[in-house]
């Protein structure tokens, strides 16, 4: 005898459950425990995803409490994650260079105290999990469907087996389909309108470039944090002041003195002339300095140097700061910039490095060009690029031409707490130091 649909979707669903806890079973055989997932908790900040660098386990591996698991990057910075069980590590739900979101599933770990709490816990993050689970990605799609069988068996879903079928066959979560039927229950037609749904959003992607084949690419880590930026950047009126200096005597200095500090460990470029020379600028010109606060209308000029230094990664532009440069010699400033450029290749810069900069300089001349327009990075005031030193002619005093190594320098400045003129002296200054490096070398 036929059964009605609701009867056989029922007793259907029931064979395909007793089938996964059937498997379930055997696997829990092999091993007694409890399968908990571990959830990417909060990490502040106001970071709601982050890139995975680098899973230190494996599924089969053995985890103590507070051995290191994997390593995130956010928009802001790189974190080691510990685990919080001892137990055996099952599943990883993301590779390597996926985004995860805080609230879901790192991975699972079969743990060895299978407390009533734990698996309460396990049931709400696998809940979470559920929720913020991305389709797209094939070792999460499994927990899916078993989450939504679980929403079919509990009645959530109200679907004839040839609707669900037709869901199936075209990738199409029943719980994604805005259902119009009794009871809410799943037509035909809601399947359908859902597909085109989805197809119309890909034409108004495809309109975009018909004829051109590529991939989408998601912003994540430091890039994510440059969209922010630089959109909140966009409000502020940039007053942009260029100017020539010329760097032969600071070139001389340096490739005098780099060999024998290579042979110490130390790479010295003239980015740590340009930093010093911008903090003895500072001295003279302290509101440069400082943080805005718009909705005060305030300026909080700051002591310390922290002077921000935008640097290309494998991940993207991040501005590192080194800090109280007031204090520090070209030497320590070198060794400085040495250690953040390390961990800036290995994309592991951390939260300390990256926050209370007071002040920012980009040297956009190691890769080309001769001017660039920088973009203000808020609440700072300003901020400094230079472009490519390069060999050109020009007259000496005696009025006989010369070769001179000359580099372009191009502050921009928030023009509505700072005016044109205050910005040229600032910036006459930085270059009388750059021309003259032996200030730089009197005191610290
Ligand atoms: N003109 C000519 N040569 C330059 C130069 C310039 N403006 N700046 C640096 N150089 C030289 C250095 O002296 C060094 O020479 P050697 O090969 O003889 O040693 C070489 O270029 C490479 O220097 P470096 O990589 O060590 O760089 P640095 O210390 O001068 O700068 C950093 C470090 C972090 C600023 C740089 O690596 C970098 O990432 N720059 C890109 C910044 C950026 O992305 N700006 C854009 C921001 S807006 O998107």
């Amino acid at each position: 005898m036929a059964l009605p649909w609701r009867l056989l979707t029922a007793a259907r669903l029931a064979e395909r459950s007793r089938g996964s806890i059937c498997r379930f079973l055997s696997t829990s055989m092999l091993r007694p425990g409890k399968v908990v997932p571990f959830q990417l908790s909060d990490i502040g900040e106001g970071i709601r995803d982050v890139t995975v660098k680098e899973w230190f386990v494996k599924p089969g591996d053995q985890v103590s409490q507070f051995d290191k698991i994997c390593e995130v990057q956010s928009d802001k910075a790189s974190v080691e994650i510990t685990s919080p069980y001892d137990g055996l590590v099952k599943v990883l739900h993301y590779n390597v260079d996926d985004v995860a979101m805080v609230g879901a599933a790192l991975l699972d770990i079969e743990i060895e105290d299978d407390s009533k709490d734990v698996a309460k816990s396990s049931e709400k993050i696998q809940g979470d999990r559920d929720q913020v689970i991305d389709g797209s990605n094939k070792k999460k799609k499994k927990n899916e469907e078993e989450s939504e069988l679980q929403d079919n068996l509990a009645g959530k879903i109200l679907v004839t087996p040839a609707v669900r079928r037709i869901a199936m066959e075209n990738n199409v979560r029943l719980k994604d389909v805005t259902a119009t039927g009794k009871d809410g229950r799943v037509l035909k037609e809601d399947v359908l309108a859902h597909l085109r749904k989805i197809s119309a959003t890909a034409e108004v992607q495809a309109e975009v470039s018909p004829n051109v084949m590529g991939r989408i690419v998601g912003l994540k880590g430091y890039s994510k944090h440059m969209w922010k930026t630089m959109t909140r950047s966009l409000s502020i009126p940039h007053f942009v002041y260029s100017d020539e200096c010329q760097v032969d005597r600071v070139i001389q200095y340096r490739n005098e003195v780099k060999d024998s500090l290579k042979d110490e460990g130390v790479s010295l470029s003239l980015m740590p002339f340009f930093v010093k020379a911008a903090s003895r600028a500072l001295e003279r010109c302290p509101e440069l300095n400082a943080w805005l606060n718009e909705e005060e209308q305030t300026l909080r000029i700051l002591d310390s140097h922290n002077i921000g230094i935008a640097m290309d990664t494998p991940e993207g532009l991040v501005v590192p700061n080194i800090k109280n440069v007031q204090n520090l010699s070209i030497l320590a400033i070198a060794r400085e910039l040495n250690r953040l450029q390390e961990l800036g290749r290995k994309s592991a810069i951390p939260l300390g490095d990256l926050t209370d900069t007071t002040f920012s300089l980009s040297n956009i001349g190691v890769v080309g060009g001769t001017y660039t327009k920088p973009v203000i990075l808020p609440p700072q005031v300003i901020i400094g690029a230079f472009g490519r030193a390069q060999k050109v002619p020009r007259f000496n005093d005696a009025g006989n031409v010369i070769p001179a190594y000359v580099m372009s320098i191009s502050w921009a400045a928030d023009h509505r707490v700072l005016d044109g003129v205050t910005v040229a002296r600032f910036s006459n200054l930085w270059k009388h130091y750059v021309e003259n490096p032996m200030h730089l070398l009197i005191g610290s």
